[in-house]
């Protein structure tokens, strides 16, 4: 019997040792000069049964590393001002979260608000650059919109749930990382007879799946 206790004594320490092993890695990399976070750190609705994963789920899984900003970077951020300073923050009026659509054609819009300080989705038809809004439809590649003077469409979704995210973002696509910057929205299309296939749906290939509108 003592053998067996000290056993289970032993066994005990090993796993408590292990646990606090693992915990230093809760806070790699908290925040950095550009105050960036890791993305496990995304907020994670508790109350919705599809948002199973967890934030420590993959801790032990990646390390990250901070490294100084390139100078190009730098540099572009030095000629834009203050923007760099601002912070933007973006809200669905068009579609709600959790709002059902009629159709596979969906209509998006967005309003910019928050401390911009001069900062302007736009295109510079120079440089063929400048800040944009990135829009990921579910896990499509994203989509760079650059006028929110005009709303724009989603066409050929899906009937099913949906998740739409959105972020401003920087000419070299960095984005803002301030509270109320990242918004997502889950949607349902129904009635669209897009159907499953429509797995073809590819937001790159903007000019046919999304289409720019006036108001
Ligand atoms: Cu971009």
């Amino acid at each position: 019997m003592k053998t067996t206790e000290f056993f289970i004594l032993l066994v005990a320490l090993a796993v408590f040792s292990a646990c606090s092993a693992i915990e230093p890695s809760h806070n790699m990399n908290p925040g950095g000069h550009t105050g960036e976070k890791n993305i496990r750190d995304a907020p994670v609705n508790p109350h919705d049964p599809e948002d199973k994963h967890t934030t420590d789920n993959h801790a032990a899984e990646h390390s990250f590393s901070e490294i100084e900003r390139p100078q190009k970077i730098k540099d572009m951020m030095g000629s834009r001002g203050e923007q760099d300073m601002a912070n933007p923050t973006l809200k669905f009026i068009e579609p709600t979260n959790n709002a059902t659509v009629n159709g596979s054609t969906v209509k998006v819009r967005l309003e910019l608000g928050g401390d911009l300080k001069g900062y302007k989705p736009m295109k510079d038809p120079q440089t063929q650059m400048g800040n944009h809004i990135h829009i990921i439809l579910d896990n499509q590649p994203y989509e760079a919109h650059y006028n929110l003077d005009t709303g724009f469409e989603l066409r050929n979704v899906a009937d099913g749930k949906h998740t739409l995210r959105v972020f401003p973002s920087r000419p070299w696509h960095e984005s803002y990382k301030n509270n109320g910057a990242f918004q997502m929205i889950r949607f349902t299309v129904k009635n669209g007879g897009a159907g499953r296939g429509a797995s073809a749906f590819n937001l790159q290939s903007s000019e046919r799946r999304i289409q720019r509108r006036g108001r």
